[in-house]
């Protein structure tokens, strides 16, 4: 009746494997060297124990051998779980270009998840197996850490910040998504689920057909938000508004006022939104109001979906609602 005391968490991502062969070769190595080292203690303080003898020539002692192998050998094991550190690292850190897109907002103590397609969980993410998915955390307010073990991920959510990490589920299920960062009394309670499932059904799932209504995309609800709030008046298509077109600056170059010049990715859209005056665009004054505190995070991510929208090419009309996942893949290198 003893009850099951799993040691390690599933392996239900691509990277799982990878990761826990490094950390098993890790305490291999660490184990091996701690027994040599204690074992040689104890053999030594036995042999060498104070007798009668005195040992007569003690400059005798060195040896060549063994001290350039005892600098080698820790330099070359150093050096493999360097190597091999920074590669598992650069691919963790590096999400794939065609990976889905999803968004978390950590809050005390919640996570609001939101998909680009427009439906929104709470403490809870859907997502396919068998595609690599990015998410974009962010915080509305402390520092918050999204793990999820079986995944062999985790990474802080920061308030005023975009972070982001990737993983590709490689078994249908359920699996824990914890806070790992302690953000206040009821922490511990800040835990949901990753619900990795068929492409089918996860697609079933996305169109929202399990529930009547289709769900409103990022973008569409981006663009309600770009009207209600008033950005239309000063942001047009063209440049005929008191504020700059926003018709393909994401992702350019925008040149300042100061003169430098910065990419329009979405933490500069970001501030663009909450802290307007940080930043100028060259060539016009700093009149655009500041929306912090009148808008959530989760709706600045909307707002960004809408903006990131706005492309003028070929037979997309202005001001159009565009697929952003698609654009994302097909433009890695563009920025
Ligand atoms: C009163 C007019 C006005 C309103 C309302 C306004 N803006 Fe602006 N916006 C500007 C001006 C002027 C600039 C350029 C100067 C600057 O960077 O502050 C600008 C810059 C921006 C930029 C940076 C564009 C670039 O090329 O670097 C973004 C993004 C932006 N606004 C988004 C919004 C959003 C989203 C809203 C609504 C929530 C909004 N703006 C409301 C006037 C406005
Ligand atoms: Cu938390």
């Amino acid at each position: 009746m003893i009850p099951e005391l799993p040691l390690f968490p599933e392996q239900a991502s691509t990277m799982a494997g990878p990761v826990d062969q490094l950390y098993f070769f890790l305490i291999a190595l660490s184990a091996f060297f701690s027994l040599l080292v204690a074992g040689l203690i104890i053999a030594f303080s036995i042999r060498y124990r104070r007798r009668r003898v005195r040992l007569e020539r003690p400059e005798d002692f060195g040896m060549l051998q063994l001290e350039i192998g005892w600098t080698v050998l820790p330099f070359v094991l150093s050096m493999v779980i360097f190597y091999w550190g920074a590669m598992l690292f650069i691919d963790l850190r590096r999400p794939p270009a065609d990976s889905l897109e999803v968004f978390a907002v950590g809050k005390r103590w919640m996570w609001k998840m939101q998909h680009l397609e427009g439906r929104r969980e709470i403490n809870e993410l859907h997502v396919p197996i068998g595609q690599p998915v990015k998410v974009t955390l962010t915080s509305e307010d402390v520092i918050h850490s999204f793990f999820v073990p079986a995944f062999r991920v985790k990474q802080d959510a920061v308030p005023g910040r975009y972070t982001d990490l990737w993983f590709e589920a490689t078994k249908p299920g359920r699996y824990h998504l914890f806070c790992a960062e302690f953000c206040g009394s009821q922490h511990a309670r800040m835990i949901g689920q990753v619900i990795a499932m068929e492409p089918a059904d996860f697609q079933a799932w996305l169109s929202g057909t399990e529930r009547g209504a289709a769900p409103v995309s990022m973008a569409e609800a981006g663009k309600r938000l770009f009207t209600d709030l008033g950005c239309v008046t000063c942001h047009q298509t063209d440049d005929s508004g008191r504020g700059p077109s926003l018709v393909n600056v994401a992702g350019s170059a925008v040149e300042l006022s100061d003169g430098s010049s910065v990419v329009a990715d979405s933490a500069y859209l970001r501030e663009s939104i909450l802290r307007p005056q940080q930043r100028v665009t060259a060539g016009y004054q700093p009149i655009m109001p500041t929306y912090q505190g009148l808008v959530g995070e989760d709706q600045v991510l909307e707002l960004i979906a809408y903006i990131e929208s706005l492309r003028d090419r070929g037979s997309t009309p202005l001001g159009e609602v565009t697929q952003r996942k698609t654009e994302a893949a097909t433009e890695g290198t563009a920025g």
